[in-house]
């Protein structure tokens, strides 16, 4: 048998680090450069399929472990590929303290667990680049189409510190914002610049009240608008269900407020606000064994980097809709080519029931030809060119990989970083 001319050559995997604000979170506070990879998948025909994914060590390690799987497959041989990633990247045994720390990590793309998951996503999403490519068509046509135009996003507010400790760049333009009126400020200023209908505070980093506060304030500038709180499992039960009663009739969802399943099982059987998580059901074990206890978790935060891709959050849209739950999508720091799959991804899934988050205002950096992504009136218009409907900025890429030699950072590691400013700060959770 001849080999086809788009049979897979070569995979290239560049890592990547950009400017990230001193976010405030329940682990400590983000460092100065947050890390991806961009990963490119071309052909012997000479097609480039991209994607973007985690940047830590482990990750890039199991991309380059995994790289040989796909040499010689087809672009369209998907089932293949995951087959072949299974079998090259072994999961790691992981330890019952591991799996317990893992319970409660805000970012279950870098849990172990995930390795597989998140490597075939990364491939899968350059893959369906090169199908689009080679069949003229957008990845949201490969997913079936669009159930809409335009995908939702929502205001994403942190506390946050007016610059990071060791000052390695001038200040962002957001200011500090530890009182409920910088944050309003802050919800105005997003709002202005993107027009996001919904807003979401990040909490578990200041005392519980104070945040509470924080929210009661949107509420008043914000009339009608939707928020939602997450404190990533910073709160004890008891906690969660003392703040949720002083925001009787404002929240939109509670995501995470306790740790584990059976803490937001406690939370859910005393409050009557749909709880959401992308902490307690991360996978599809998860997801049955929230159905098992009759779904304490009412909605879903699900993220195509650690779920397995794209197609994969398709079929957790079909369990959520079998199960009577809610879909959105969680977000880390990221760039635009992981905002635009994540994008077709929400076109093509009817059952979105809510705004994704994303983290993207707080980047002011961007690896796409043609520079930062626009939203209009909080949404992003779904592309119609084939493929993602992005291509690579050679130049933005060699100097944001250029970035990634000299920062420093291999892992992200926030509670290191809270202990430049804090020495005492344990990180302990639930800290409330
Ligand atoms: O970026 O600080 C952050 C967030 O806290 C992130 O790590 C979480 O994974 O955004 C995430 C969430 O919704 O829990
Ligand atoms: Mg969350």
């Amino acid at each position: 048998m001849t080999a086809s001319p788009h049979a897979i050559r070569h995979v290239r995997v560049t890592p990547i680090a950009f400017r990230d604000p001193p976010l405030l979170n329940a682990a400590g506070i983000h460092e100065p450069w947050a890390l991806r990879s961009i990963i490119e998948i071309e052909t012997a025909s000479g097609l480039v399929g991209i994607n973007e994914s985690y940047g830590d060590q482990p990750m890039l390690d199991a991309l380059a472990q995994a790289a040989p799987a796909l040499r010689g497959l087809s672009p369209w041989a998907l089932n293949e590929m995951e087959a072949r990633v299974a079998a090259l990247v072994a999961p790691p045994v992981q330890t019952r303290s591991e799996f317990l720390a893992q319970q409660v990590s805000l970012a279950p793309g870098t849990h172990v667990s995930k390795t597989v998951a998140k490597v075939v996503s990364a491939f899968e999403v350059a893959m369906l680049d090169l199908q689009g490519q080679l069949a003229n068509a957008p990845v949201v046509d490969l997913l079936g189409g669009a159930a809409r135009t335009h995908v939702p996003y929502s205001a994403y507010l942190f506390y946050k510190y007016a610059e990071h400790i060791e000052r390695p760049y001038a200040p962002d333009p957001w200011g500090e914002a530890l009182t409920p009126g910088h944050l309003v400020a802050q919800a105005r200023r997003m709002i202005d610049l993107y027009g996001f209908q919904s807003i979401k505070l990040k909490a578990g980093a200041l005392a519980p009240e104070q945040e509470a506060a924080g929210i009661l304030a949107l509420a008043q500038a914000f009339p009608g608008t939707p928020l939602r709180i997450d404190p990533n499992a910073n709160w004890s039960v008891a906690t969660s269900l003392e703040i949720v009663a002083r925001l009787r009739g404002v929240l939109e969802y509670y995501e995470d407020p306790a740790p584990g399943l059976e803490g937001m099982a406690a939370v859910a059987r005393a409050c009557d606000v749909p709880l959401a998580t992308n902490m307690v059901v991360t996978d599809f074990a998860e997801f049955r064994r929230n159905a098992d206890m009759g779904c304490p978790v009412k909605i879903v935060l699900s993220d195509h980097h650690y779920w397995g891709g794209l197609r994969a959050t398709q079929r957790l849209s079909t369990l959520c809709s079998t199960f009577g739950l809610g879909l959105s999508m969680h977000s880390n720091s990221h760039l635009g080519v992981s905002l635009v799959a994540m994008t077709h991804l929400c076109a093509s899934v009817p059952l979105l029931t809510y705004a994704c988050d994303t983290h993207y205002p707080w980047q002011d950096d961007e690896v796409v030809q043609g520079g930062r992504l626009r939203f209009e009136q909080g949404s992003l218009r779904v592309p119609t060119a084939p493929g993602l409907g992005v291509t690579l900025d050679r130049q933005a890429l060699a100097r944001l990989h250029d970035n990634y030699l000299r920062c420093g950072i291999r892992n992200r590691d926030d509670l290191a970083q809270m202990r430049k400013y804090d020495p005492a700060f344990t990180g302990r959770q639930p800290r409330f």
